[in-house]
């Protein structure tokens, strides 16, 4: 049989969603908006250091630059306010990053207690099953990628295994990477916030076939997903 790879369609939903241009993940989802916020974060952090540093460098370069007939500037060995400043400062702010880190993620990792639905998600070389609690089985494989569909604004409670190696659950927009290990089951919440189709890779070297173990994420309004739902009820009667 031939390999013919239907494409996945991504759209880039919102207007967020280019906020970083086309080659960024959007933030689509409310644990992706947390995560967000601490990358936003680093970058000023990181951007304010640097400028700092540079106005430093420029100053020190005009203002002490060599004049002809200079004599040599006074030489010191230590100068212990300064070695403390450069040592304690960075330190502070590090300690600060790591906390505003810690807290983000375990926002992320943190599990509701009503979610809205549940999928059990199963990874297999090399395809994917999504199997709603009380709902509708979703499996395709590299050559017809499955679907999952979930209504916007809802929490979706995701147990994630794999029926084989392991394989990695990933959708880059939702800036959120969770391995699939057989034998173990492991549980995130995720929160779509905006409507679109999301493509999905995993993100474990899992064998052959693993760059087209794809599938996608369609996010719809919840009235959407209520028929979606009655339609896979009637697809699946004998
Ligand atoms: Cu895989």
């Amino acid at each position: 049989m031939a390999n013919t790879y239907p494409p996945v369609r991504t759209e880039k939903p919102g207007k967020d969603a280019d906020v970083h241009g086309q080659a960024w993940p959007a933030t689509a989802s409310a644990q992706a908006s947390v995560l967000a916020a601490d990358w936003r974060l680093f970058a000023l952090v990181g951007l304010a250091v640097a400028l700092l540093v540079w106005a430093l460098i420029l100053f020190a370069a005009l203002r002490w630059r060599r004049r002809d007939g200079d004599p040599l500037p006074p030489q010191f060995r230590r100068h212990d306010a300064l070695e403390i400043t450069w040592t304690v400062l960075p330190l502070v702010l590090v300690c600060g990053l790591f906390v505003y880190t810690y807290r983000a993620e375990a926002t992320v990792e943190s599990l509701d207690a009503t979610p809205d639905l549940a999928v059990a998600v199963n990874g297999f070389r090399w395809g994917w099953s999504f199997a709603y609690t009380g709902g509708p089985v979703i499996t395709g494989d590299a050559n017809a990628p499955p679907q999952l569909v979930l209504p916007v604004d809802k929490l979706t409670r995701i147990t994630l295994t794999s029926a084989d190696v392991n394989h990695a659950f990933w959708v880059p927009d939702f800036l959120f990477k969770r391995d699939a290990i057989p034998g173990q089951a492991t549980q995130f919440d995720l929160r779509p916030t905006k409507l679109g189709t999301y493509l999905g890779h995993c993100a474990e070297f899992c064998g052959l076939d693993h760059a087209r173990m794809n599938f996608s994420v369609r996010v719809v309004a919840p009235d959407e997903y209520a028929r979606w739902l009655r339609a896979q009820r009637i697809g699946a009667r004998p």
